[in-house]
């Protein structure tokens, strides 16, 4: 998914066909069931869930779920507060929900089982309804439980970028790009294949004094990697000229991992977290990204040759996550993978802020993350202050307070963890106080402990979780209601 040539936000798709037939601003965002020809006015977008097939690379070929037979699923690019319809067509034979992942958007068509929103019946229709808001590189994708079964939810090819363009112009760049990252063909193992090299210098606030010797559960692995749907030398290469500011939208689109992204001779200077820009924008060699997160980064491109865009794990690299950055006439044929300088500094989110105090807030809200090894069934449990999913009135919010959320990580993986239907802003890393940064999904470093601040200003229910989806599945989540 390549936006050549734009030194502004444009929709890529052009002006959709229905909008003009809104004749104004929806009163409330909604979701109905789809009558076909009865619907009142044509949809902006619409989306197929269907079996398909993806050559991942020649005589590399799966099958999955996907939308309308595209991987990733079809760029959905609007202006800010602009009504949006989507028709949603389900042909399998589960039901499916479409999250709207970082938007402001009601319980009801959010795309969540746990927040009311209705599903998607199998070999059935529906439209969503929503005003697309805030501005930023938002996406779209499966919110299904999967449980055992990995080809469901957040495994399949159900995902999709949904751009919203602000009102006012963020900068200029001569091409735009979104690079989507998955894994294919998840399986369980008790091997695990990302481990977490221990670092000195990480202060683990969080870790107990006596390690945790119940044996592991399975995790879940992928022997297959790729970016927009290609293994890396398998899509068309990025093809750039000296001198071109690319602005790249990565996202994270993978069921499990997470992943830390190179370009050797190049910078990425990171202009927005989740969407949102940051106040800090800053150069950094490697962007470490989590399942649900995106960054937003403009590369100059000014040291010509022909490299790989891609994981520093050789392990996933070479398994297809990575894609060919070419300069225009280069004679060198084979693209050169060599490890970034500064290959092993720790992602730091604070470096994007700036450190500012924060208005003192209504209420500290702890949050206890807690594995349970290996059981039942081989496969690790979650809990949240103290019990898997679901929590019935243990977290409440007035609206318009200012909560102070502060999520302790008392397991050896890191969690992304997700607010659904609004922003938080970063608080503290890990003991470093920072500002202004506004995220939707926050990597939790293992052993590590993370404050954000979230108003309640979305009423309805909401649901928090972290963004693994064998995490979420079995027990990594929460509901937090308004009162
Ligand atoms: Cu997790």
């Amino acid at each position: 998914m390549i936006a050549a040539g734009a030194d502004k936000w444009r929709p890529a798709l052009g002006e959709p066909p229905g909008l003009q037939q809104v004749p104004e601003p929806l009163p409330h965002a909604m979701m109905a069931p789809l009558k076909p020809n009865a619907a009142g006015h044509a949809a902006d977008f619409s989306l197929r869930i269907a079996p398909m097939m993806v050559e991942l690379a020649p005589q590399v070929v799966i099958s999955t779920i996907g939308y309308n037979d595209k991987i990733p699923g079809p760029l959905m690019r609007v202006r800010e507060g602009q009504p949006v319809t989507v028709d949603v067509v389900n042909e399998t034979d589960v039901p499916e929900y479409v999250h709207w992942h970082g938007l402001f958007v009601p319980s009801e068509v959010d795309g969540a089982a746990e927040e009311g929103t209705p599903p998607v019946p199998p070999h059935g229709r529906r439209r969503y309804q929503f005003v697309a808001t805030p501005a930023g590189c938002r996406w779209y994708h499966s919110h299904t439980e999967a449980m055992l079964d990995l080809h469901r939810g957040s495994y399949t090819g159900q995902f999709g970028f949904l751009m919203i363009d602000p009102a006012n112009d963020p900068g200029s760049y001569d091409q735009e790009v979104f690079l989507a990252l998955h894994e294919w063909e998840a399986f369980l193992t008790t091997t695990d294949q990302d481990p977490e090299l221990p670092d000195p210098n990480d202060p683990m606030p969080e870790k107990p004094a006596k390690p945790d010797l119940r044996p592991n559960g399975l995790e879940v692995s992928a022997p297959l990697y790729s970016i927009n749907g290609k293994m890396l030398g398998a899509g068309d290469p990025l093809r750039v000229r000296p001198g071109e500011r690319v602005l790249i939208h990565l996202l994270n689109a993978s069921a499990s991992q997470i992943h830390r992204i190179g370009l050797f001779g190049h910078h990425f200077h990171v202009v927005a977290l989740d969407g949102n820009p940051v106040p800090e924008p800053q150069s950094v060699d490697v962007i470490e990204i989590a399942p649900g997160e995106r960054v937003d980064a403009i590369v100059e491109m000014n040291f010509p040759g022909v490299w790989i865009l891609g994981e520093l794990r050789d392990v996933a690299r070479q398994s297809g996550m990575g894609i060919v950055v070419e300069y225009a006439n280069q004679a060198q044929p084979r693209p050169q993978w060599i490890a970034p300088a500064r290959a092993r500094t720790l992602w730091d989110y604070t470096i994007f802020g700036k450190p500012s105090p924060h208005p003192p807030p209504d209420q500290i809200i702890d949050m206890v993350f807690e594995k349970v090894p290996g059981s039942p069934h081989g496969i690790n449990h979650w809990l949240v202050n103290g019990k898997e999913y679901p929590h019935d009135r243990e977290f409440l919010l007035h609206r318009g307070n200012r909560y102070r959320l502060v999520f302790h990580n008392r397991s050896d993986d890191s969690h992304p963890v997700h607010i659904h239907r609004h922003l938080f802003e970063l608080v503290e890393i890990n003991g470093k106080p920072t500002a202004g940064i506004q995220k939707d999904t926050v990597i939790v470093p293992a052993f590590g402990r993370v404050a954000v601040d979230l108003i309640a200003g979305q009423p309805g229910l909401t649901l928090f979780h972290c963004h693994i989806q064998q995490h979420m599945d079995f027990g990594f989540k929460a509901l937090f209601r308004y009162v």
